[in-house]
């Protein structure tokens, strides 16, 4: 598949997608909306990819929307609507995130601003080089919170915290983000891509249809009463137990040795 925005790449059971608009902090595009939703989509049908590590090129993770985009409606007066930028582009993006049935790394270089931040929550786990922060930028420019941050946020660091990012807008350091449970774990820049790589290949040797299953059981999870939990786990439990990898699992257990898990 051929991107100008994003670079994506396939091996050892890991995608990577890097952002690749470095000089704007990888701020969102049309084109980068659309790409990143194609490179998962893609991914979801692609049998060599286990695991997705989501990275970006340069000093900046992801500003959120590109102001400079739409300059020509500020420019003559009228502020764009940007309802349907959401609902056609920046949600389905999101969505695809969460819906996709692999484990996603984001690979948190520096700033995530804005939508950048928003993308940055969608992702599984989050490892951050020292040198990353996370901004909820809307508010500097009269915008809400969206993309999902309004979801995220709280669930991952209580309310008053998500307020507090949310109303003054002040970027949040990766060691405080580490505090908070914002992300998983904080390295050296010059760590992070293996750090992340090393994360997502282990991710990818894991019984790969119980990984989906618990990832869709956590969404749930997020959303839902215990009984529908409970539901979800007792059919998760009955699929996971018909596949080859819980066969493998328990023979390896054993037989004293590490298991190899086929995916299927
Ligand atoms: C940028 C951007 C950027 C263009 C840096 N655009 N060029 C909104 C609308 C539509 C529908 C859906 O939802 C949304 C959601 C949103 O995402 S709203 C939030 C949009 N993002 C922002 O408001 C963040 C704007 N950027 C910043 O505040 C700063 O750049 C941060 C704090 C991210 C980083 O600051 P610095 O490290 O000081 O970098 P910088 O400001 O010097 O930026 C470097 C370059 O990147 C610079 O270009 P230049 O040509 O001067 O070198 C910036 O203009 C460009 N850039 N963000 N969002």
């Amino acid at each position: 598949m051929d991107f100008s925005t994003i670079l994506l790449q396939i091996a050892d059971g890991v995608a990577i997608i890097t952002l690749n608009r470095p000089d704007v902090l990888n701020a969102f595009n049309g084109d980068m909306r659309r790409e990143l939703t194609s490179a998962f989509s893609a991914i979801e049908t692609d049998d060599a990819a286990r695991a997705v590590v989501l990275a970006a090129n340069g000093r900046g993770f992801c500003a959120g929307q590109d102001l400079r985009e739409r300059l020509g409606a500020y420019e003559g007066g009228q502020a764009p609507v940007l309802g349907e930028t959401l609902r056609q582009e920046y949600n389905p993006l999101i969505l695809a995130m969460r819906r996709l049935p692999k484990p996603i790394v984001g690979a948190i270089n520096g700033v995530a601003a804005g939508a950048g931040c928003s993308l940055a929550l969608a992702c599984d786990l989050r490892i951050a080089s020292d040198q990353a922060s996370f901004l909820q930028a809307f508010m500097r420019i009269g915008l809400v919170p969206d993309s999902g941050s309004s979801f995220f946020l709280p669930r991952l660091i209580g309310m008053a915290r998500a307020a507090e990012m949310m109303f003054l807008a002040e970027p949040m350091p990766a060691a405080r983000a580490l505090e908070l449970g914002l992300v998983n774990q904080v390295v050296p820049p010059d760590q992070l891509d293996s750090a992340a790589h090393a994360l997502a290949l282990k991710l990818a040797q894991l019984p790969t249809k119980a990984i989906a299953q618990a990832k869709r059981q956590l969404n749930l999870a997020l959303s839902s009463p215990l009984e529908a939990v409970l539901e979800e786990e007792a059919n998760g439990q009955a699929m996971a137990s018909q596949t080859h990898d819980h066969q493998e699992g328990v023979k390896a257990f054993l037989e004293k040795r590490p298991p190899t898990f086929l995916g299927r």
